[in-house]
């Protein structure tokens, strides 16, 4: 672990937090690791917030620092893939806002050569049914961070069910909240707490 980083980001020292992100790319450190160290100081930002510590001020500072450090970590390999790997549509379900984990995921997975069709945030289940049927993609990727987000994934699957489009596609799901059994009321293929994972999950689907 590296304390050091997890640290800045859990005070919010945007400087500080740039200046070892590039000290570390610089000594060879992986993307993948980095990242988890942010997502680390994340968790201890969502603490104080719990704590009555920190502010709504102070999650926006957080996001925007994360936003902004990512930016140097997520920049695009060179060795870019240029066959389409498939079509994955993505959104942050009704009532959540929270789009870090989501646009991490994204932009990893446009690096494995999948199209990504993003709908942003705040999506309700009735737009990824109107774009299901517009774009066919392969896959389905929702994310969600507030605990509210499994009931909105919930209402999504069924609205696809309802529409008869739910057995000509995977839905994965994605952020903090989501586990085994939460995957289960959902009704969903695949459940991940981790971008990397979830790249794996969609690989491995079109693969086979
Ligand atoms: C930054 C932040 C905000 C920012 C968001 C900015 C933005 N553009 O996203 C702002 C200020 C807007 C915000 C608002 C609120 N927030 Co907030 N926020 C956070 C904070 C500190 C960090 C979240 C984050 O970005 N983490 C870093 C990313 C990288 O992690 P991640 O999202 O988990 O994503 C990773 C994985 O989960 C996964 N992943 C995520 N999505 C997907 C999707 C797919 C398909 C895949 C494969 C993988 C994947 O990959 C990522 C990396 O590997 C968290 C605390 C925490 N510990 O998470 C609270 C937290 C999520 N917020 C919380 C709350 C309560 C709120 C508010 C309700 C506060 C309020 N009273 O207004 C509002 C809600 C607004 C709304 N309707 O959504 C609570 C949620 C409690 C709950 N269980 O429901 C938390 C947990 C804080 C806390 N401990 O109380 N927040």
């Amino acid at each position: 672990m590296d304390d050091k980083l997890i640290a800045a980001v859990e005070q919010l020292n945007e400087d500080e937090v740039f200046k070892l992100v590039e000290q570390r790319l610089k000594a060879g450190k992986k993307p993948v690791y980095l990242r988890e160290q942010i997502r680390l100081g994340m968790v201890k930002v969502g603490i104080l917030y719990e704590k009555g510590e920190y502010f709504i001020a102070d999650l926006i500072m957080a996001g925007e620092i994360v936003k902004n450090v990512l930016k140097l970590i997520l920049t695009k390999p060179e060795n870019q893939h240029h066959k389409k790997m498939g079509t994955i549509l993505l959104g942050t379900v009704q009532g959540d806002l929270h789009d870090i984990g989501k646009n991490i995921f994204s932009s990893m997975i446009e690096a494995e050569g999948f199209e990504v069709v993003d709908l942003g945030i705040d999506v309700p289940p009735e737009e990824f049914v109107a774009k299901t049927k517009e774009i066919h993609p392969q896959i389905i990727a929702m994310s969600g961070v507030l605990t509210l987000a499994l009931e909105s994934m919930k209402k999504t699957v069924s609205a696809l069910t309802a529409e008869g489009l739910r057995d000509q596609i995977r839905i994965l799901i994605g952020g903090n909240p989501v586990n085994r059994i939460s995957c289960e009321y959902i009704g969903a293929d695949a459940f991940t707490n981790n971008s990397d994972e979830g790249v794996t999950y969609c690989k491995n689907w079109l693969a086979g």
